[in-house]
């Protein structure tokens, strides 16, 4: 069902064919220069790189406006089922070259536009951007991906978030430290953001509840905020790839509430007021930088609140606006809600729903349950969020009410079906009452959602078999699994220019759309001239990221030695510290004269470690440690090379993915929810190394197991070694070269001398050893043998690269974006079409 539209809307250039007016190299310049001189009020001769980022960007921009205005018009014309996507991360990355792309203006139309400029290539501009760190890692950039498939696919969708005013932080190394820095993204001004001032929202924070009686003499329950702020929209917008549909990310910006402090002032309570102002801006001033452990902060409660809050009231808003009755809610809208974060969700459309538009209790539970599903990423109990009951109640005194009713009539539910079982209901009850009183944020999302999902096939299992048993008893149908996926047109098409052009010789061009059709490239896997010129393709991206590194660390790499990668944010789960110990066992060997066989090796490390935790941050320490040894070791010159990538971010990434050989994702099983580097890695010709972990399990499955390095133990069977007693030291005595590695880190080998400096990292991996390190590493360093093995006949290596790109269109995120839409939403494309008058 499409639906034209006259909008009679300034199209650049509009004319025979609306769609790519104004996408050639003589408009783009036009563009540029209008916006040099009345946007940026700079002359061109005078212009720097960034000023020219800008001009392009703002070009750029102007042509997405069109199908941008007719998406949302066209949904307000003739409503379709929108997707609210709501996140408190989206991790979206550099915006210019994607927005390129998805418009079809190539690099060769930019760079004739830019030569103009005396510009000689794209990328000398694409360098200047900074990009929005609006995410920690996965998470984030999962629900980037997201907004970009959902647009490509033409559905109709919004994404709500928090426009940060620091994002997650730029990391400097310092003596082999990790250094954390504000991460001003906004300084030189971000064009892509449209402010809607006038499409604020207020929310309330604080105070108490009261009980009155209303005109028809029924009880209710109102609240009396005792503080509030004022939320901004600032839209992003979201262009598919060569369609019309433009969807919006909508980031909202607490402000300070002027009309409601304005009392004060005339009161003379002048400071009172402005320390007011001032703490409702910190409200969208910073993102907790805590990837995987919530730290209960009372400010971060507030933030979910408040950007939840502002999304739901824009959401009853516009059907309001559009004179869609509220029941028809679930119709119009549904709700996604990735992670806990924005679960404040369930509580707050209830009080919307009764409080505000004076709904009875059961239509506001049916709207509700009918309208929103859960997203969970993570069984680590140390990431699943619980507020404190009486800070929650301070905070949101009104929604504790609401939520000890949803609780109470849920737990009725309980008694019924468990007669007498009260360890079931102590367990399943929203409220913790062991111990401090707590407001279990999971169950709250899991009793309200229609659906509730893990993000990979062994995640999705374990959520039901391990964390939820007895919520997968009572709803069965409720729990299901969508795999995650990845954008390909960020992750292959835009990262991967060499990898592409191949792809699009021998699979066409659909593949960017298709990535299914990417298994004709089997036809090639016995082609010796095709899998030496996969070969050559891989080694000229890999010569790019040695000249990176180059720059960066000093460190000069051999673009021919095996690009053995490991980027993910620092984690004990991720183990990173069992690479680090291959990497030294790997050394030793060289040391000691058993260097046969064994792949030149350049080993990479990127990541960042959360702030206060100080074992991920010892482990950038030991790693930066092991570089310098081996680094400054003539012995190791041609044979190893260890690098730490400062600042790994997605820009950094879209470097790093195409030029890697080998894909480190070795994760104790069964912790891992699963993984979207490890896609990244494999569509672009990696072979992995890994666990059975995550999403690594289906990968494997895919690309077959002879393409895949497979080691370490089942979460079974580390489930067993847990019960079971797990004795870390045991296993250092029966292998030597564990024994020695660890004795040469314990003697300063790594420290300058210093045996003091990893005491604590050696101490954890030989006393409780909590991620099973050191119970996989015998088996780790026989997969990596393997490695060596498979890349000394470079012919079957490219076949196996070959294949993994071939077999992993699967975890395109317009499958992921599919199978939501068929299973949990229930939503449908609808394209966008535009028609405009011949000037
Ligand atoms: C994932 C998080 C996460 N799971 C808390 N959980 C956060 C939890 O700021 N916090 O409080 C931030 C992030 N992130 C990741 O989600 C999983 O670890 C990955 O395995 C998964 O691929 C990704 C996307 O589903």
């Amino acid at each position: 069902s499409s639906h034209p539209l006259d909008l009679r809307l300034p199209t650049p250039g509009c004319f025979a064919d609306p769609e790519r007016a104004g996408l050639d190299a003589d408009a783009v310049f036009d563009g540029m220069t209008e916006h040099l001189f009345f946007t940026l009020g700079k002359l061109a001769p005078t212009a720097s790189n960034h000023d020219l980022y800008m001009a392009l960007s703002y070009a750029v921009r102007d042509r997405l406006m069109t199908r941008y205005l007719a998406s949302l018009e066209a949904i307000r014309a003739r409503p379709h089922k929108t997707v609210a996507y709501l996140s408190a991360e989206f991790l979206i990355g550099p915006q210019l070259n994607s927005n390129l792309l998805n418009l079809g203006i190539s690099k060769d139309i930019a760079e004739q536009a830019l030569r103009r400029f005396r510009i000689e290539s794209l990328d000398q501009i694409l360098e200047v951007e900074e990009e929005p760190g609006l995410g920690n890692g996965g998470l984030g950039r999962l629900a980037a991906c997201y907004m970009e498939s959902l647009a490509s696919l033409q559905v109709p969708a919004i994404g709500y978030g928090i426009r940060y005013e620091f994002g997650i932080f730029n990391q400097l190394i310092r003596d082999g430290w990790q250094v954390e820095v504000t991460d001003k993204w906004l300084k030189g001004g971000w064009p892509w953001e449209l402010p809607q001032p006038e499409e604020a929202c207020f929310v309330g924070f604080g105070g108490r509840t009261e009980s009155y009686t209303d005109g028809k003499g029924n009880y209710r329950s109102r609240w009396i905020p005792s503080e509030h702020a004022i939320g901004i929209p600032h839209d992003v917008p979201v262009l598919g790839y060569r369609v019309n549909t433009c969807n919006r990310l909508r980031l909202w910006r607490a402000d300070a509430t002027e009309s409601f402090d304005f009392y004060a002032f005339n009161i003379g309570d002048y400071y009172g007021a402005v320390e007011e102002k001032v703490g409702s801006e910190t409200l969208s001033k910073v993102l907790y930088p805590n990837d995987g452990t919530d730290e209960g902060r009372r400010l971060r409660l507030k933030q979910q609140h408040f950007f939840v809050s502002c999304s739901l009231q824009d959401m009853l808003r516009s059907l309001g606006n559009r004179g869609i009755p509220i029941e028809e809610f679930p119709n119009h809208w549904t709700v996604q809600l990735n992670d806990t974060h924005p679960a404040i969700a369930v509580a707050e459309l209830m009080r919307l729903l009764i409080d505000e538009h004076y709904l009875d209790w059961d239509t506001a539970w049916d709207i509700t349950t009918r309208s929103v599903a859960y997203t969970n990423h993570t069984l680590l109990p140390e990431a699943l969020e619980k507020w404190d009951l009486t800070r929650f109640r301070s905070l949101l005194p009104r929604h504790l009410e609401l939520i000890y009713e949803i609780n109470r009539r849920f737990l009725q539910q309980v008694r019924l079906r468990y007669p007498g079982n009260d360890a079931i209901q102590r367990k399943l009850s929203i409220i913790d009452e062991d111990g401090g009183k707590a407001v279990r944020m999971a169950n709250l999302a899991t009793i309200a959602a229609h659906h509730v999902n893990g993000v990979a096939a062994l995640h999705s299992d374990l959520l039901k078999r391990q964390l939820m048993p007895e919520f997968a008893e009572i709803w069965p149908e409720k729990f299901t699994n969508v795999t995650n996926g990845v954008t390909p047109r960020r992750w292959v098409a835009l990262a991967n220019p060499a990898l592409s052009r191949l792809l699009d010789e021998h699979v066409g061009p659909e593949w960017i759309t298709n990535m299914e059709l990417l298994t004709k490239l089997e036809e090639r896997q016995h082609d010796t001239a095709f899998l030496e010129q996969w070969g050559a393709t891989k080694l000229s991206v890999k010569r790019k990221l040695a000249g990176y590194i180059h720059r960066q660390t000093g460190v000069l790499v051999d673009p021919s030695s095996l690009f053995d990668v490991q980027v993910k944010r620092i984690h004990e789960y991720k183990r990173q510290h069992l690479n680090a110990l291959q990497v030294i066992t790997h050394y030793l060997r060289i040391k000691n004269g058993q260097a046969e066989g064994m792949a030149p090796r350049t080993v990479i490390f990127g990541g960042k470690a959360a702030p206060g935790y100080y074992m991920a941050k010892l482990i950038i320490r030991f790693i930066n440690g092991i570089a310098e040894t081996i680094n400054a070791d003539p012995d190791m010159e041609g044979r190893l090379r260890v690098v730490f990538l400062p600042d790994y971010n997605v820009k950094l990434a879209e470097q790093i993915y195409p030029a890697s050989d080998l894909s480190e994702q070795v994760s104790t099983a069964g912790k891992e929810a699963s993984g979207t580097g490890n896609m990244k890695f494999a569509m672009n010709g990696a072979l992995t190394i890994g666990t059975l972990d995550g999403a690594n399990v289906e990968i494997r499955e895919r690309v077959g197991p002879e393409n895949f390095f497979l080691f370490g133990k089942t979460e079974t069977e580390i489930m067993e070694l847990q019960t079971n007693g797990y004795r870390p030291r045991q296993i250092v005595e029966t292998l030597p070269e564990l024994a020695e590695a660890l004795r040469l880190i314990g003697l300063g080998h790594f420290s300058n001398g210093d045996g003091e400096l990893f005491r604590p990292l050696l101490d954890n991996l030989t006393g409780f050893d909590p991620f099973f390190v050191l119970a996989d590493f015998a088996d780790y360093l026989r997969a990596q043998d393997e490695v060596n093995q498979a890349w000394t006949n470079r012919k079957q290596w490219n076949r196996m690269s070959l294949l993994n790109t071939a077999r992993t269109g699967f975890f395109s995120s317009d499958r992921s974006i599919q199978d939501y839409c068929q299973t949990i939403w229930k939503a449908e494309p609808f394209p966008v079409e535009i028609t405009c008058d011949v000037p």
